[in-house]
């Protein structure tokens, strides 16, 4: 075994750490920097300390200005008895004071778990159940959801839970502080190394609860970095942040982080509508934005429709998350002259960019090649026999910024990671001549809703619970838009007089949303069936399920 910082001993539990070998190889390499994700803004915020980091709204912080407030709110949050260890749960839409809480928690050895707007109580329980989180903090409302009463929710259900602090009106809860009067006081640097899990990832998942990833500051760093020289972001860069800010690609690929180590300008936009953010793009001479394919596809209309085409303004389109249809990719850089740049990535490591100086064919059919000479990736079969380039199979991957287990989850790292260590992605990939990975298909029961994941078993052990459900069953949809929607088959108990199916579909709905689950987890499309297909194992045939749709028309 290496060294560990010995007074944090509590800081591994629950980690499935790196072997010592690789240790050894990713600090040889230069990729592990032994830099905190603190430290690494403290440098940015110096190298950069005029220029302007943030703008929200009305507001602009400059580098100085963020890291005053990052400071401020660090002070404040050790005066409430915080320290280094104790887990806190941000769930903030795209504002300054997501960053102000991330990096204060950072710097004095919090762990954020990075929740999405979307998230509700079951979601946001769980997190904090998993993390013994102390501290919640999150918007008094957005998109029309008051996050007080998640807020008392959890309160009921978590015993760690100590403290609620609400950006905005804070009603029964603590406001988020006065930067200005805040005493400044020296901050001790907590006892933590670079190695130390920094912070926790979400995974989309595809059983039950989403899982807990946690990064370590060395290792989400090296993908930083690293992202941020593929994407060549300089002080210039002018990022437009439409998508979540706590996504693990908007903060990594290369993403607010990398625009930071960068030195450049980020604008948030809490409305992904072309309306607003064509209007931002104009008004702030935006150079970079990232989006999901729905989103690229929407913006495309937009132009369709008659707004100006503002895709030749940018330096880069960045579109992941989702699979890029070839068609709307040869349309966005053939009829809209975008400059395109393909990210197939994922919260527990693995990244793949196109390249600028790739083949525009690259460009447009593929999802581009790792970031990492050390990014191991195997495509193998349902033995784990590698394949021989070309073929499509399972994609396995191992590297310098890819995890080795979830949180506190070994039963279902034993399924979700080999023996040696490599993440099953659960994704279907060939590798082309170039050497370029094309996403074929998945084989984890997962939809992909417009690059928001849903794990279909979590879902159908809700509508399970439904009192007249006897089972249920989650299957993808084709979309225009979104790419996949869910549609959930019942088989539903008769009970007497049963009222429209398009009234039972709308309580099923209800049922899931008031349940507590992320609004995007509520199934689109209710069907009901009076028997399941079944598989020759006897599970419920999914494949037929999924073909008795597109046959039914409904697409
Ligand atoms: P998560 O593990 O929840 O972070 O989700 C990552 C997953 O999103 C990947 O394993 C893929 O299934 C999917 N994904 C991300 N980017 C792309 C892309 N460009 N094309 C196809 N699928 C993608
Ligand atoms: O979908 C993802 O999780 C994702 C996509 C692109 C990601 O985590 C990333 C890039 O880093």
């Amino acid at each position: 075994m290496f060294k560990q910082a010995t007074n944090a001993q509590h800081l591994w539990d629950g980690i499935v750490q790196y072997p010592p070998e690789f240790v050894e190889k990713y600090i040889a390499k230069g990729y592990w920097q032994g830099q905190t994700l603190s430290d690494f803004f403290i440098e940015c915020a110096e190298k950069y300390s005029q220029n302007t980091a943030l703008i929200c709204g009305a507001r602009q912080f400059s580098y100085a200005d963020l890291q005053q407030r990052i400071d401020a709110f660090a002070v404040y949050l050790s005066k409430q008895g915080y320290q280094l260890g104790d887990s806190v749960v941000i769930q903030l839409p795209n504002i300054a004071e997501f960053f102000i809480a991330y990096f204060g928690a950072l710097r004095i050895g919090m762990r954020p778990i990075m929740s999405l707007p979307a998230h509700r109580h079951i979601e946001v329980s769980h997190f904090i159940g998993q993390t013994n989180a102390k501290l919640y903090i999150c918007a008094d409302k957005f998109m029309g959801f008051d996050y007080r009463r998640l807020a008392h929710e959890c309160l009921k259900r978590c015993e760690s839970l100590q403290r609620v602090i609400v950006v905005g009106d804070a009603g029964d809860f603590d406001a988020w502080p006065e930067m200005d009067q805040l005493q400044m006081q020296r901050i001790v640097p907590p006892q933590l190394t670079a190695r130390h899990v920094a912070f926790f990832q979400l995974s989309g998942g595809s059983t039950g609860t989403p899982k807990l990833i946690p990064r370590t500051h060395d290792d989400y760093l090296y993908s930083v970095r690293a992202s941020a020289d593929i994407c060549e972001l300089n002080q210039r860069t002018k990022m437009l942040m439409v998508l979540p800010v706590a996504h693990n690609f908007s903060m990594s690929s290369a993403g607010s982080l990398g625009l930071f180590y960068a030195g450049g300008t980020l604008v948030l936009s809490q409305d992904p509508s072309a309306a607003t953010c064509f209007a931002l793009i104009k008004k702030h001479g935006i150079s970079y934005v990232a989006l999901v394919p729905a989103l690229a596809a929407s913006w495309a209309e937009a132009v369709q429709k008659g707004q100006e085409n503002i895709f030749p303004r940018l330096a880069v389109l960045q579109v992941g998350g989702a699979r890029l249809a070839d068609a709307l990719a040869r349309q966005l850089t053939e009829q809209y002259q975008c400059r395109l740049q393909q990210v197939f990535g994922m919260a527990e490591g693995l990244v793949n960019y196109t390249r600028y100086d790739d083949d525009i064919e690259q460009i447009i059919s593929t999802q581009g090649s790792r970031i990492s000479a050390d990014d191991e990736i195997k495509v193998v079969d349902d033995e784990d026999q590698e394949l021989p380039i070309g073929e499509v199979g399972h994609l396995l991957t191992r590297g310098p910024y890819t995890i080795r287990g979830y949180y506190n989850a070994p039963e279902h790292n034993r399924n979700a990671f080999t023996v040696d260590g490599f993440y099953r992605t659960g994704d279907l990939v060939r590798i082309n001549a170039e050497g370029n990975i094309i996403v074929e298909g998945r084989s984890k029961d997962q939809i992909n809703r417009g690059g928001e994941k849903i794990a279909t078993e979590e879902v159908e052990q809700v509508l399970n619970q439904h009192p007249q459900v006897i089972q249920s069953a989650l299957v993808s949809m084709p979309d225009s838009m979104l790419g996949e929607k869910s549609c959930a088959y019942i088989q539903w108990r008769m009970d007497g007089q049963d009222p429209s199916q398009t009234r039972l579909s709308m309580q099923l709905r209800q049922y899931v949303q008031h349940y507590g689950l992320a609004t995007y987890k509520i199934p689109d499309h209710i069907e009901f069936v009076e028997e399941m297909p079944y598989t020759a194992l006897g599970k419920i045939d999914k494949k037929a399920l999924r073909q008795r749709l597109a046959a039914a028309h409904i697409l």
